[in-house]
């Protein structure tokens, strides 16, 4: 029925597991540690919950907080060069406050579907 009112637009949510490491936090220079990340994006920001296994699929059980969370409001996406990383399909986050952050799938439909919903979220909520 074309008159039907159309959904709500929906909101920027998407999960999946993909291999993330930190690379500068405030501003300094950490070391790689790249690890597979329970990884959701819901509104405007990025939620990580380490390893994919462990009986709990969500965060809602008690035992899965994220292991961290960024907020993309005022940060920016981009393809990693590659003296970034000698990896594939790498996603360069860097945030407003300092924080930039390597994102990795081997799969690049994958990575290609996370870098279309970051850029998004990042243009949407360039600052509130
Ligand atoms: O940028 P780097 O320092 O060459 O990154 C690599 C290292 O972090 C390496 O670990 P250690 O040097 O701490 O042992 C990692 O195993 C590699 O995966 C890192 O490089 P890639 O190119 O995979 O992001």
């Amino acid at each position: 029925d074309p008159t039907s009112p159309k959904p709500p637009t929906s909101p920027s949510e998407k999960c999946g597991v993909l291999n993330v490491t930190k690379i500068t936090e405030h501003g300094k220079k950490v070391r790689k540690n790249w690890t597979s990340s329970w990884t959701v994006l819901q509104g405007s920001s990025l939620l990580f919950a380490k390893g994919q296994g462990g009986g709990t699929s969500w965060f809602g059980g008690s035992q899965s907080k994220p292991e961290f969370t960024v907020d993309l409001r005022g940060g920016s996406i981009e393809w990693a060069s590659k003296d970034k990383s000698s990896k594939k399909h790498v996603i360069e986050l860097k945030t407003h406050q300092g924080t930039e952050l390597l994102i990795q799938s081997e799969n690049d439909s994958i990575i290609n579907d996370w870098y279309r919903a970051l850029m998004d979220t990042v243009s949407t909520h360039a600052w509130e």
